[in-house]
């Protein structure tokens, strides 16, 4: 996750996870100052950024060492120090955000100008300028963030975690047991309905006295062009690239239905969301041996799982690897302090979030990891792109404070992502020992198919969380339409219905992290784009001519250097020029996840002949 500037001070750092922290000290008396310590005048807008970065870093780090110690250690006293620390953040930053708007109508340096602008953006959920608003506002999220955390259900006859049940969804194939963990632990969610609707009302009101129409509207602002162009870039980017998720799901769904039959999955209409390997069927690559190509047996010719395990593997070795990937493209190694400060197994002790995110504690060096590592494929990619925000953290460290974050909250998601990219090719699974040999052209498709089954089946869930909260926070979806909405949403961008009917009382989002733990959504669907522009233009740096997904940029300095010359530049510049830095191209765009999947495609246009495609819904 990123870190949201004010608010998120803290840092952690980037989007994942945190209860959003705001930064500052709090001050009562500063207010009323501030028009006369800060003219509306150039030198006084100047003076005002200079002073609201000073004030906003060392709040930063106050309010993100207060995060770091509740979300590894859930008690009731951590949650009382966070929620007062994030409400006393939320203070500063929305106190800033409004003395910036006093130099609207001032000429300023371009440099001001975009950090007057951050100002007002740093925020995920403002809260309006009246006493008690920000601490309840406070409370409400530190509560939703550890009542998702600390979930558990009945699972026969056992209590089990999140953690527990990420397992057996990956490994079963038992459509009754599938069925009982994807309703079991949307059991956890229900109590948070009242809790959320009540957080909506508050960060609305907090967003319309910064000028936004809505809280959705402030979040769609951030992406330097106007917030209705980003809606509809979105829609652009879906698509270029939905054809290509109907064909995927068409071809799974008629392998489903060939192995459990037409009364569990019929080869028409949507899918059981169940059946795909994942609690929220946001990646399918674990049932790959379900759907692997006919004739190939079990298809790809390994399973990273298994090789993991087989080399004997554990956390910090995964972890290890991880920074190796780095390291050979010429960036620093991680700091000592990250090996003596993360969390990167699950303590048995206590209550902790699990859900993995990376933190820069004080925006400099104190970088760290917070994941409940299990030895799996999954964890191997998860691992490869927490470090990935790490490293854009070190890389953007000496720019000024504000400037401190991603060029948008999409490139801060597609660092490790696009490293992940040429990780997990048979070529560099080789060079690190843990292949044998490199498998040859025969492994084209099912290798293609696999990363489909993560990267493509991902798309739509990553467009409908916040086209789900973009109606939440307009009004358009009311508190008792909440689950109804999300059910439709699955099915009109994925294709999917749960299991059975859902119950009056659920509340089916609160049961996905970033629900609960308000990180906005829409930057992994942008991720999902820009990981293959990243890697289609590093790869032709490299002067790979090969298809996209046989090449690795492992041990390539020259790709490293230029890779970190755009992550240096952080969020000082409009994203676009980032990503001109690095590419080339200065805008999104999708066509570089058709070249990467290309012939896969072709060969899901052959498997699908003859087929009624799609879905009604
Ligand atoms: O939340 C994450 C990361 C932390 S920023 C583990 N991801 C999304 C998710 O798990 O839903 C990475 C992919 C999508
Ligand atoms: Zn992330």
């Amino acid at each position: 996750m990123k870190r949201n500037l004010l608010a998120a001070v803290a840092a952690c750092a980037l989007s994942c996870g945190l209860a959003q922290p705001t930064l500052a000290q709090p001050t009562s008396a500063a207010a009323p100052q501030a028009a006369a310590a800060f003219p509306a005048t150039p030198q006084g807008a100047t003076a005002f950024v200079a002073d609201a970065e000073a004030r906003l870093a060392e709040m930063a780090e106050y309010v993100a060492r207060v995060q770091w110690v509740r979300a590894t250690n859930i008690t009731f006293d951590t949650m009382w120090l966070e929620s007062r620390a994030n409400a006393q953040a939320t203070e500063m930053s929305v106190q800033l955000a409004n003395e910036a708007a006093r130099f609207n109508d001032v000429q300023v340096p371009a440099d001001v100008r975009r950090k007057l602008n951050l100002l007002r953006l740093g925020l995920v959920l403002p809260a309006p300028n009246r006493p008690g608003a920000a601490a309840e506002l406070a409370d409400i999220t530190t509560r939703l963030d550890s009542t998702y955390a600390t979930g558990k259900f009945a699972f026969k006859g056992e209590q089990i975690t999140l953690d527990d049940a990420t397992i057996k969804m990956a490994a079963s194939r038992d459509p009754a047991e599938t069925k009982a963990l994807y309703e079991g632990w949307r059991t956890i969610s229900p109590v948070m309905r009242d809790d959320y609707a009540r957080m909506v009302a508050i960060a609305n009101e907090g967003s319309r006295e910064l000028g936004y129409a809505d809280t959705g509207a402030m979040w769609r602002a951030g992406y330097d062009m106007a917030p209705d162009a980003f809606a509809a870039e979105t829609d652009r980017l879906w698509n270029q690239v939905k054809p290509f998720y109907e064909n995927l799901h068409c071809y799974v769904r008629g392998r489903l239905n060939a192995r459990y039959g037409d009364a569990v999955q019929p080869d028409s209409g949507p899918i059981r969301a169940d059946l795909l390997g994942n609690m929220w069927s946001q990646q399918w690559g674990n049932i790959y041996d379900v759907v692997a190509p006919p004739g190939t047996a079990e298809g790809q010719g390994y399973d990273l799982t298994e090789l993991l395990t087989r080399a004997q593997y554990d956390a910090t070795r995964m972890v290890k690897t991880g920074e190796g990937f780095y390291t050979s493209l010429g960036i620093a190694p991680l700091p000592e302090t990250f090996w003596e400060r993360s969390q990167i197994t699950r303590p048995r002790d206590r209550e902790v979030v699990c859900h993995a995110s990376a933190w820069d504690l004080d925006n400099l060096e104190d970088v760290r990891i917070k994941m409940c590592t299990q030895v799996n494929a999954d964890d191997f990619y998860t691992v490869h792109h927490e470090l990935g925000h790490n490293v854009y953290q070190r890389a953007y460290k000496d720019q000024p404070f504000l400037f401190r974050n991603g060029a948008n909250d999409g490139f801060h998601e597609a660092i490790g992502d696009f490293v992940g990219l040429s990780a997990t090719t048979p070529t560099y699974l080789n060079q690190i020992g843990l292949l044998d040999t490199v498998p040859g052209a025969e492994e084209d498709i099912p290798f293609l198919l696999k990363m489909a089954l993560d990267k493509i089946a991902f798309l739509p869930f990553g467009l409908m969380v916040d086209r789900w909260r973009w109606d939440v926070f307009s009004g358009r979806t009311a508190p008792e339409g909440y689950n109804d909405a999300w059910t439709a949403n699955m099915l009109k961008y994925q294709g999917l219905v749960p299991p059975g009917p859902r119950p009056a009382d659920a509340f089916d989002p609160g049961a996905k992290y970033h629900i609960p733990g308000n990180t906005p959504y829409t930057r992994y669907f942008l991720a999902h784009i820009y990981q293959f522009q990243f890697h289609r233009a590093a790869c032709k740096m490299a002067g790979w001519t090969g298809p996209l997904h046989r090449c690795s940029i492992y041990g390539n300095t020259e790709v490293g250097s230029r890779f970190n010359a755009m992550m240096e530049m952080g969020q000082s510049r409009p994203w676009q020029e980032a990503m001109a830095a690095f590419t080339g191209e200065n805008g999104n765009d999708a066509s570089a996840v058709a070249d990467y999947f290309a012939p896969l495609n072709t060969w899901l246009e052959t498997q699908n002949r003859g087929k009624n495609c799609g879905w009604e819904g």
